[in-house]
């Protein structure tokens, strides 16, 4: 595994000689993980209106990342969490949260803290939920603002609605009065079953009236109101031109029924678009000027987060326990999902369910669309992918980034 990682640290390096390393050293970030948004509301309509109008002006504001991919298991929030964070795989079963919160990992709160940074993380809900308590005291944060800390004056779903959520948020972050600071923000009000109080349902949905997918539509629409008011109040602070903010959709919104959203799209919807809805999160960084915005097509996924940050930041990850590579680098690498699958760019492999490598489905991508191919061209990828998780798996069921600490200490 030690091996694995220094040819990783030698890419890592790669970024230091790149365009934007550094340019925003010592600026502000504010991550927003948004829960179950998901890529195929961006830039949709419905009933005449755009479902996400925010989020479709930032994108000509930001660098937009179309394919990025969450890598989440069965850790959902949690597992997103690490990913962005800590820059690992989840673990095949359970949440590394609640089953490895005492082990060693380089997340960015800690690599942050390390540089000066105020570091908080604020979650509107119960501080014991996915073991956050612990797993944010490991991960170095100065403080984990919980339920507890915000005053309930929008209820909606399992405790408070996005908008305030935010202005609370950056309240609080205001009140430490400490720069550069990081914060991280995780939204709460598009949760399964995504049942919005009435007044707050602003879409005229139409034939998805009343259906699950419906629901979600109208919660994403509101919490993309809340980004609006965000933004604003971001700009209204005077924060909006020091702070680096990251936006992205956590994990997907469990919704499996395809009918719902043929209706949603008017058109069918195939196998590979099936796979790909499901996996596709939004992901945006706006930077405090707008002159690197623009579209990135390429294949990039959440484990490339912290890189990422440490890129536009001018913080080198090159001596760190990170599995991903900064989404700015033109460093090449696979998103690789927890079920065996993983895309380039370039082919986008299904796995089935026995594992066999020959037994799954192998696409080739291209801009005119996919095609099915045989998968001697998935092999390779599929293998890789495959020592990947593998590798994750060892580190930290065996705690070995502590043990690789100790090796390069004695260096
Ligand atoms: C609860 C929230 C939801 O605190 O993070 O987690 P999920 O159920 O989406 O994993």
């Amino acid at each position: 595994a030690k091996d694995w990682f220094t040819e990783r640290q030698k890419l890592q390096k790669q970024m230091e000689n790149e365009p934007l390393f550094g340019e925003f050293k010592g600026k502000n970030v504010l991550v927003v993980q948004a829960e179950a948004f998901q890529t195929f509301v961006i830039g949709q309509s419905i009933g005449g209106k755009e479902i996400t109008p925010n989020l479709n002006k930032l994108i000509g504001q930001s660098i937009y990342f179309p394919n990025f991919y969450h890598q989440t298991a069965q850790g959902r929030t949690s597992d997103a969490d690490f990913l962005t964070s800590c820059s690992m795989h989840p673990m095949p079963t359970g949440s590394v949260f609640i089953r490895f919160a005492s082990n060693s990992f380089d997340c960015a709160p800690s690599i942050l803290k390390s540089q000066g940074y105020d570091t908080t993380i604020h979650h509107a809900y119960d501080g014991s939920f996915w073991n956050r308590n612990n797993m944010y005291h490991n991960m170095n944060y100065d403080r984990f603002y919980t339920i507890k800390d915000y005053t309930i004056d929008e209820p909606i779903g399992w405790s408070l609605g996005d908008q305030s959520f935010f202005k609370q948020t950056v309240e609080q972050i205001e009140e430490r009065n400490i720069t550069p600071f990081y914060a991280m923000a995780i939204t709460l009000s598009s949760h399964h079953p995504f049942k919005l109080p009435y007044s707050n349902q602003e879409l005229n949905v139409g034939e998805l009236q009343g259906t699950i997918l419906g629901d979600y539509v109208q919660a994403a629409h509101y919490v993309d109101s809340a980004v609006g008011a965000l933004v604003a109040d971001l700009k209204d602070d005077g924060l909006w031109d020091n702070t680096i903010l990251m936006f992205y959709g956590d994990h997907d919104n469990s919704v499996y029924d395809w009918s719902l959203y043929e209706r949603l799209f008017g058109n069918p919807v195939s196998d590979l678009d099936k796979d790909r809805i499901v996996r596709q999160v939004p992901f945006f960084i706006h930077l405090p000027h707008d002159e690197h915005a623009g579209v990135v097509d390429k294949a990039v996924g959440q484990m490339d987060t912290t890189p990422t940050m440490m890129h536009l930041l001018g913080i080198p990850t090159d001596h760190r326990y990170l599995m991903g590579i900064s989404m700015l680098s033109e460093a090449k690498k696979s998103v690789v999902f927890r079920n065996g699958g993983f895309t380039d760019g370039q082919v986008y492999f299904v796995p089935s369910a026995d594992g066999v490598i020959a037994n799954g489905t192998c696409y080739s991508l291209s801009a005119d669309g996919a095609e099915t191919t045989g998968t001697a061209a998935c092999a390779a990828g599929a293998e890789s992918a495959k020592n990947d998780l593998s590798v994750s798996d060892r580190v930290i069921e065996n705690d070995l980034i502590a043990k690789f600490r100790k090796e390069d200490a004695a260096q």
